[in-house]
């Protein structure tokens, strides 16, 4: 029945199978098939019928506001997207490491900039022999607010990209990224997260892919040579601040409530390189990562540098005082700080258990030779595959379920009163959802501002949930009602590839969304710096073409537009011009963008209210091209459109 890989682990195994037989499965007990129709029959075995969940109540109605935002990755597709909850509706998306069609992102010479300036230059020559200027693909799998004082500020989101090894961060004021940085050293960043106290100072960034550090094909089959890094980034200026090698993989990461400490899951601490090997020992590890003392370290200039970054040495082997290592069961997943702003919980993943620790214990670790597991103060026995853990204002914890397709709600103080030896049952509740669960949030409830009302719960597969729309199926984001003592599932929110992580954030927090771009924003600085040299005013009408001085085979056409006109009806280059369109929006009407889109060119951008965007290509083909605005933006929105001339060589 199980369909065996070269590792000797069966997929289904890991995924929850029905026949036992290897270690793995063993310590699952495997309740349910992945495949075939056993997850529904479960589920309705267990009552989650339609009936159940309509008590449970919602209701934004057409018109009416939603009560909290939803920011959400969406992991290979590499944009964000922006939801409303409880109506989990897509309100938009944000194309971040991705390139994206309607607005021109990763075309636009705005866009490009963002996406290559902070670069390393081995990828950009890379890419340059490819024939490109900037990746096509992300996998943004987390999407975190920046903190003051342990609570969201409304400036600004940071994500992650695993494919690229890049960390990304959006402005919140206009929901834009404006920094995209690859990180050097490191390979494929999966957990990171915000610092949280005294401010968002530091984005940390696990590096999950071991590799040799200086990666030049000098050592490659040798896995003694492989680190993994860990990285700090200097949140206001997007650059590394430090790295940090460790023993063993990362896999998620927090931050606590004081500053003093990240730490980091690790699933491979066996360094292994086959799935055999990753889930071989009995037990793996998080690392505490101590920052004074990494700080003090940087400051005097300790370790080495190296493509620019200062790397310290945190590896077991190494015994500093950067890094601490806890075991923890095999293969822990979620990393989970909660608003207590004590406890730190770990989902065990492979193992059925979440293991809490008390971080005010962290101190003692460094100090001196202490049992490392001191510090776990609970290890309840919640169900298979705990992934990660949300948390509510009330001391309950909420732990998706992978194997169980579940999540259970449970008490924290509860959790700690057992371990000590009392007959105290954590467990609150538990509901089915549909199906195999990984990220799960409440409101804000990676702040001091947890709430209780809503749980959003983004599972992996919908299966039998929606019309079938072929080999490829949505996920499946559910809402849930936590507000009474029984979980409640209100909401089936199908969702394409693929969110891993969301997090819910009250509006109050964002009250510096603008409607309409300052005319003096930063992102089209360069264009303007070019208009100011090419003698035309970017706040003005502008219909001309200019000829650069120095080369003559560039020519830059600023056009300026107001519903429905370009101020340009057409324009003249000759073949073989580099052509730059630069487009201003001087509408400065909530709700009205413009396009500019080049027919038969593949050129396309967006250009909202008050904003310039450009675009740069080799006008290459001779003869008539239309442009056209392709933004709904006026009854006349058709007539909206002009032409290119482009003048043939002279033979
Ligand atoms: Cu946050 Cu999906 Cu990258 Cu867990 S990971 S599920
Ligand atoms: Cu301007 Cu459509
Ligand atoms: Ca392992």
């Amino acid at each position: 029945m199980t369909e065996r890989s070269k590792s000797g682990l069966s997929r289904r195994m890991l995924l929850g199978a029905t026949a036992g037989g290897a270690a793995v499965a063993g310590a699952f007990g495997g309740r349910l098939a992945l495949t075939g129709g056993a997850i529904g029959a479960a589920t309705l075995a267990t009552g989650a019928s339609p009936a159940v969940a309509a008590e449970g109540s919602f209701n934004v109605a057409p018109g009416q506001l939603d009560e909290f935002y939803g920011f959400w990755s969406s992991g290979q597709t590499g944009e964000m997207r922006i939801l409303g909850i409880p109506s989990m509706r897509e309100l938009m998306r944000v194309p971040v490491f991705n390139r994206c069609s309607a607005t021109g992102w990763g075309q636009t010479n705005e866009s490009i900039k963002i996406m290559t300036e902070s670069m390393t230059d081995k990828t950009r020559e890379y890419l340059a022999a490819n024939g490109k200027k900037v990746h096509d693909n992300g996998d943004l799998h987390h999407v975190h607010m920046s903190f003051t004082e342990g609570k969201y500020d409304g400036r600004y989101l940071f994500m992650n990209d695993k494919a690229n090894t890049r960390v990304a961060r959006v402005r919140c004021d206009v929901m834009k990224a404006d920094k995209i940085l690859e990180i050097p050293n490191a390979k494929a960043i999966h957990g990171m997260r915000p610092q949280k106290w005294p401010r968002t100072n530091y984005i940390f960034a696990n590096g999950e892919d071991e590799a040799p550090l200086v990666n030049d094909g000098s050592t490659m089959k040798d896995v003694s040579t492989y680190v993994n890094v860990f990285s700090a980034i200097n949140a206001d200026e997007m650059t590394v601040a430090w790295q940090v090698m460790v023993s063993g993989n990362l896999d998620n990461c927090d931050a606590d409530y004081e500053g003093k400490w990240a730490f980091s899951t690790s699933y491979n601490s066996e360094m292994g390189m086959t799935l055999a090997e990753m889930t071989a020992a009995e037990m793996d590890h998080i690392v505490v990562f101590n920052i004074a003392e990494i700080e003090k370290a940087v400051a005097a200039g300790e370790g080495q540098e190296l493509n620019g970054v200062r790397v310290l040495d945190g590896r077991k082997e190494a015994k500093s005082q950067f890094t601490r290592y806890i075991p923890i069961a095999n293969n822990p997943h979620g990393c989970n700080m909660a608003p207590d702003k004590k406890h730190l919980c770990i989902g065990g993943k492979l193992s059925p258990t979440v293991t809490v620790l008390d971080v005010t214990k962290f101190d003692a670790l460094f100090a001196g030779d202490v049992d490392p597991r001191s510090p776990v103060v609970a290890e309840p026995e919640l169900g298979l595959g705990p992934l990660h853990t949300a948390f509510d204002g009330n001391g309950n914890a909420y732990t998706s379920l992978f194997l169980d397709s579940q999540v259970v709600k449970w008490n924290i103080e509860d959790a700690i009163r057992a371990y000590a030896g009392e007959k105290v049952d954590p467990i609150r509740d538990k509901v089915d959802v549909q199906y195999q669960p990984g990220h799960l949030k409440t409101v804000e409830g990676e702040t001091l501002d947890a709430g209780s009302k809503w749980l959003v719960c983004l599972c992996k597969f919908s299966k039998d949930r929606f019309l079938n729309v072929g080999p490829l199926k949505p996920e499946n984001d559910q809402l849930i009602d936590i507000s009474g003592d029984k979980m409640v599932v209100v909401h089936d929110g199908p969702n394409f590839a693929e969110p891993h992580d969301a997090i819910a954030v009250n509006p109050a927090k964002l009250g510096n969304i603008r409607s309409v771009w300052d005319r003096k924003d930063p992102m089209w600085a360069d264009a303007r710096k070019q208009a100011e040299a090419d003698g035309v005013d970017l706040d003005d009408w502008q219909d001309m073409v200019i000829r650069d001085k120095d080369d003559p085979t560039k020519v830059r056409v600023y056009i300026s537009s107001q519903a429905p006109e370009f101020a340009l009806p057409e324009f003249t280059v000759n073949e073989g011009d580099e052509v730059t369109v630069i487009v201003t929006n001087l509408d400065d009407i909530d709700d009205l963008t413009h396009g500019f889109t080049l027919g038969n060119h593949g050129v396309a951008m967006e250009v909202g209210p008050q904003a310039t965007s450009s675009i740069t290509f080799v006008a290459a083909q001779p003869g008539v091209f239309w442009y056209y605005c392709q933004w709904f933006c006026h009854a006349l929105h058709m007539e909206m459109r002009g032409r290119m001339f482009v003048e043939p060589k002279a033979a």
